[in-house]
């Protein structure tokens, strides 16, 4: 897809994928000058230093995030199992509403349908205005659509940890033979937690396998102001300029189009929640302590 690209960057080492061919090196010193950190997907020029490639230029990026550090993202795929761990609206909907702030389109992907029904997590995204899908990596239902979705495109997968995001990868590409980790039992011996981010050739697009998470903040570098909160979640986006009041935060002010699709059932509950706690958090964050 890209002429030179990051796979992968462990401890100031870098592997690049160039001219078909994996390639290991470090990057010049500038860039730690300059404080610029070159992540996975960051699209790089080459250079020879003493005989030894180096990154010596990063590419204009489309987007870039800390937490999974990864740039030129065009989607994530939020990855929630219906139990073992137990999903976080929350944490779905933080993730979703940092993607789409940076140009990026979540789809929601539901694992462990064998485990407890995905019905009730799939409701509450009805009306989100994104994909929702369903995927059984073992019996290798619902990776048809994820395919779909590959072609031409950077694709990240993220979640919590546990979630199945490496098992959904090694089905995708079996050839890889990941190793996935084995929840609850030996505690942290036989444990396959995946530690750092890496990009996959997958179905004709570019897939990372990112590292999970205990619990997910709203990062300074992801925060998103409370003004601009409305336009990432696309079912209230949609609502925009409807309300009686122009500035409408849409938490309690009379005349609110998006409370009114609230009651109508037509914007779910949990989101509107999520949106109210981001508000709310947003609104906490001084203008002098964002980067
Ligand atoms: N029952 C069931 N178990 C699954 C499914 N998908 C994954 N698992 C199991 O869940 C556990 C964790 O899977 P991983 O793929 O390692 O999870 P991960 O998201 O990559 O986790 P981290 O690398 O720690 O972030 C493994 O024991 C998998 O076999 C599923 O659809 N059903
Ligand atoms: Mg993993
Ligand atoms: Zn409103």
């Amino acid at each position: 897809m890209f002429d030179s690209y990051i796979i992968k960057g462990i401890g100031g080492f870098y592997y690049v994928k160039t001219g078909g061919k994996v390639v290991e090196c470090r990057a010049r010193g500038i860039f730690r000058k300059r404080r610029v950190t070159p992540v996975a997907g960051d699209i790089v020029r080459l250079e020879t230093e003493g005989g030894a490639p180096v990154i010596a230029e990063i590419l204009p990026r489309k987007n870039v995030f800390v937490r999974p550090p990864i740039a030129n993202v065009d989607r994530f795929f939020i990855i929630a199992s219906t139990t073992q761990p137990v999903p976080s609206t929350l944490v779905i909907d933080k993730l979703s509403a940092i993607a789409v702030d940076r140009g990026a389109q979540p789809v929601l992907l539901i694992t462990k349908p064998d485990l407890c029904g995905p019905e009730a997590l799939a409701s509450c995204y009805a009306h989100a205005g994104f994909p929702v899908l369903t995927v059984n990596a073992a019996a290798g239902e619902g990776l048809e659509e994820v395919r779909a979705l590959l072609p031409g495109c950077v694709s990240v997968f993220c979640g919590n940890s546990g979630v199945g995001k490496s098992t959904l990868l090694g089905a995708l590409l079996p050839e890889l033979a990941l190793q996935t980790g084995e929840i609850s039992q030996k505690l942290g011996r036989g444990r396959h937690t995946t530690r750092e981010v890496t990009l996959y050739e997958c179905g004709g697009g570019l897939v990372a396998d990112t590292p999970g998470f205990a619990s997910l903040e709203m990062e300074r570098a992801a925060y998103i102001p409370k003004e601009n909160l409305q336009f990432v979640f696309p079912e209230i986006a949609r609502h925009f300029g409807e309300c009686r009041f122009t500035g409408c935060a849409h938490i309690a002010e009379k005349g609110c189009a998006v409370r009114a699709a609230l009651e109508a059932g037509e914007i779910d509950p949990t989101r509107y929640e999520s949106y109210t706690a981001l508000y709310n958090e947003a609104k906490e964050i001084k203008e002098w302590q964002t980067p």
